[in-house]
């Protein structure tokens, strides 16, 4: 299955009039992708680093292509960025040139940078395509952003072999194809959505079918019609199974899939479960990092227990380790270690971040922080984190640290605690601890309207609560999890 072929892209070497992609009602077949993507890439010759505004539209999928024929590696801006994180990216990253939609409605911070509009029109007609040189398999391909738990987000910096020998894996693991069209509707600035979503199938040579905007209607539709593949994280499972337990058109859509695929975060069991008695159908796990790609996953043809994340992908080494970090051999599904990674799949380092990389790489072993048990047919069971500072709400990993940062510079605030509450539809809800000054107690409403300002709209607290001082150890460090103790604090939901 694995193809050994030189390029990334190989549809694109020699592009056929198959369709590659959809976006909503728009469709590119291969060779009207590959003109399209070499006229961006002819404009990028000789750029260090270009950015893309990644809306879900044609564009950013244009634009990114078009970045990996040039060479030259791709940073996907969530176009939802608030001042704070955008401008730190843009400094960090510091791209020769921001790519973006005609009509995109551009933040001053890259309105004062060089950009450029991706054109669609395709110059001198789809049959424009000249032979494409394929940059070394070290070359860094893309930069994605993502938090830590202190301070800004860091760039994690993903070369041309990271990608191609992970989706070769997991088109292994999958028997993906190119007959395979995948439909999702998930973000294009991360690894899931951007690498697993769009790169997966046009290395497959079949097609990407992105919904835009994630609804149950929309997924069912693609199901009925030209998908049968579908990529989402457990949120999403969570909404298709409370409307396929009502409606039978979703039911039955969903039902119809030839793979439905979970990940970016634990999938309840509740939610797997939920779904196979209203479609009959499993839902396929599989597990990764932005640092990593992906390092498990359930086969097609394998065992699908909900709540496990299957086996290691060919090629890619996983080990449990102990606190004193130490192999654990017992294979008894009881007892916990932490995930390390080890394989072609690995990033090659934080963007400018040598310090942040030594911490997380030893001995060539990535260390994921997450924890698992391994079961006797090695099936890997995921059971929580090492940082209580990292929250995963609806598939994106959100840092305690940059929310509390923020928090901190608000007037009316004097110490701030930022915690991950368990949610059935996010898996975890962001919630605020927050320590008010004196006579000057802020409503919710402006704490999360400030926060939405300089940080993603996601990364809002859902809940605050107020209290008269944080509960802090003999070092003083929060005690987070006394926060979630009953009775602790003044507490003010939101949305
Ligand atoms: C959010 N909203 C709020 C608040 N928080 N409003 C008021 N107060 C708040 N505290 C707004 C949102 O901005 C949104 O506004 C509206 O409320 C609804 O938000 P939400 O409930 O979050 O739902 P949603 O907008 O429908 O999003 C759910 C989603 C989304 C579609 C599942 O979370 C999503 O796209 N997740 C994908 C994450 C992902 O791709 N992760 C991959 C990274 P408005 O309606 O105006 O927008 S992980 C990865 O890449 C690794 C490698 C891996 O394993 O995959
Ligand atoms: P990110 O840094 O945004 O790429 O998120 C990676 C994290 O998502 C991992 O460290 C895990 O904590 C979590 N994750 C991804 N897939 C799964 C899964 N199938 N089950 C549980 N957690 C997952």
């Amino acid at each position: 299955m694995a193809d050994a072929t030189p390029y990334l892209l190989p549809g694109l070497a020699e592009p056929s009039d198959r369709p590659a992609v959809r976006v909503g009602d728009r469709e590119l077949s291969y060779r009207e992708l590959a003109a399209a993507a070499q006229a961006v890439s002819v404009s990028l010759s000789s750029r260090a680093r270009v950015a893309v505004w990644a809306t879900p539209t044609m564009e950013t999928v244009v634009g990114v292509v078009g970045a990996l024929l040039a060479g030259v590696p791709v940073v996907p801006l969530n176009p939802r960025s608030g001042e704070r994180e955008l401008m730190h990216i843009l400094a960090d990253a510091d791209p020769d040139l921001v790519l973006h939609g005609a009509r995109d409605d551009l933040p001053a911070a890259v309105r004062h940078r060089p950009h450029s509009i991706i054109d669609l029109s395709i110059p001198g007609g789809p049959e424009a395509v000249t032979a494409i040189a394929e940059p070394s398999p070290e070359t860094p391909a893309v930069i994605v952003y993502t938090s830590g738990t202190t301070g800004p987000p860091k760039g994690v910096v993903l070369p041309r072999r990271a990608i191609a020998s992970n989706l070769d894996a997991l088109a292994q693991a999958w028997m993906w194809t190119a007959d395979d069209v995948v439909a999702h509707a998930l973000p294009l600035f991360h690894v899931h959505g951007l690498i697993l979503g769009v790169l997966g199938p046009l290395r497959r040579g079949g097609m990407v079918y992105h919904l835009g905007r994630f609804s149950a209607c929309a997924v069912a539709e693609a199901l009925r019609g030209p998908a049968n593949v579908l990529f989402a994280v457990p949120t999403m499972y969570h909404r298709l199974a409370d409307e396929a337990t009502g409606d039978s058109t979703i039911a039955h859509a969903l039902a119809g899939a030839r793979l439905l695929v979970s990940g970016s975060a634990a999938l309840a069991e509740v939610d797997h479960e939920r779904i196979a008695t209203a479609t009959g159908q499993r839902v396929v796990e599989r597990y990764g990092l932005t640092e990593t790609i992906m390092n498990c996953a359930v086969r097609v043809d394998g065992d699908r227990r909900a709540g496990t994340v299957g086996l290691p992908l060919n090629g890619v080494q996983v080990k449990l380790v102990d606190d004193d970090g130490q192999s654990i051999v017992v294979s008894d599904d009881e007892t916990i270690g932490e995930i390390a990674v080890r394989g072609p799949n690995l990033f090659l380092g934080y963007f400018n971040r040598p310090d942040a990389t030594a911490e997380v790489m030893r001995d060539g072993w990535f260390h994921t922080g997450d924890l698992a048990t391994r079961a006797a047919d090695g099936y890997l069971r995921i059971v929580g984190r090492r940082a209580t500072d990292l929250i995963k709400s609806g598939g994106f990993k959100i840092g305690a640290g940059e929310i509390e940062n923020v928090l901190l510079e608000h007037p009316g605030v004097v110490e701030a605690a930022v915690t991950g509450a368990p949610d059935p539809d996010l898996g975890e809800r962001v919630v605020a601890w927050i320590v008010p000054a004196e006579g000057r107690r802020p409503e919710p409403d402006e704490l999360a309207e400030y926060i939405a300002l300089q940080l993603t709209p996601h990364k809002r607290p859902r809940e605050f609560h107020f209290l008269d001082r944080l509960p802090r150890n003999d070092m003083g460090k929060v005690m987070k999890r006394a926060l979630h103790r009953p009775g602790v604090g003044d507490e003010v939901n939101r949305g």
